[in-house]
């Protein structure tokens, strides 16, 4: 079994995150890693709790770091909480292994793992409450990093909380008849609104909201909360230093999506709901 360490360099590898270019260079994203000083043997004591699963030492440890380590502690309690709401780096890396190639296939590989782990407004708040806290992390990069893995995860846990009864997250959970609903071109279809039992609310769908100002995200999941998240993804890709050329499926998921209210006319609830799905339908995020 990997180690934490290993994992934290494993991620951004499989992911083709500026990490892997950095590395070589010795000045790195994850150069906190092999941070000296005597915080190192809480760090150490820390990541073995936190290997071993036993989250509260784990907790304990990091609680412990001086303010030096500031950054390191807010990023490691945030994987691990991660971790104890079933999307850790071990799922991550599952999911990157095991997904497809469309854009979307982290995503939905992610969403039916959280599917079966008690999806719904409790968990999702305890995953805004990290984008919360990782946003607080002082060093770009590793803010990027962490707010991308809590980004990805909250998407993923939006669509497990719609995935229904089967907790297979699928195009009927977003469109109320997506087989006919094959337009990519955002134009009204009434085979793309919201499906008469469940889906993603559109009310509000156009409105843009702040989540780190928020707090919170209350109520029925919706398509203007995937929309806040995607401009969390694509804020997380920028202080990754994203320029393209790496990560290429998240980018486009979040260019894509983000890119739905700059659509010429796109100027309503439901015309900008039904861009949104069709566009979701696009990058693959459902099967
Ligand atoms: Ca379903």
């Amino acid at each position: 079994m990997k180690t934490l360490k290993q994992k934290l360099l494993l991620i951004p590898v499989l992911l083709s995150l500026p990490a892997l270019g950095a590395l070589s260079s010795g000045c790195n994203l994850l150069g906190w890693l092999d941070s000296p000083g005597t915080d190192e043997a809480r760090l150490s004591a820390a990541r073995g709790c936190f290997d071993a699963g036993d989250f509260e030492c784990a907790r304990t440890h990091y609680e412990a770091l001086s303010s030096d380590y500031e950054d390191i502690r807010t990023a490691e309690l945030i994987y691990l909480t991660l971790e104890e709401e079933g999307a850790g780096f071990g799922t991550f890396l599952k999911t990157i292994i095991g997904g497809g190639t469309s854009p979307g296939a982290l995503v939905n590989t992610l969403a039916n793992e959280l599917a079966l782990l008690e999806p719904g407004e409790a968990k999702r708040n305890r995953l805004v409450s990290a984008l919360v806290q990782a946003d607080g992390i002082s060093t770009a990069g590793l803010r990027g990093f962490t707010r991308f893995l809590v980004s990805m995860t909250l998407f993923a846990e939006l669509l497990a909380e719609i995935s229904g009864d089967d907790t297979i997250i699928d195009a009927s959970d977003l469109a109320s008849s997506p087989e006919s609903c094959a337009s990519s071109d955002c134009v009204l279809d009434s085979d793309c609104s919201q499906p008469t039992n469940g889906g993603l609310s559109t009310e509000g769908a156009t409105a843009t909201l702040d989540i780190i100002a928020m707090e919170t995200l209350d109520g029925e999941a919706s398509i203007a909360m995937v929309n806040a998240v995607i401009a969390q993804l694509n804020a997380s890709l920028t202080e990754m230093g994203a320029s393209g050329g790496y990560s290429e499926n998240s980018s486009a998921i979040a260019d894509e999506l983000g890119a739905v209210s700059d659509i010429p006319g796109v100027n309503t609830e439901e015309l900008f709901a039904q861009c949104f799905v069709q566009t979701m339908f696009s990058l693959g995020i459902v099967e």
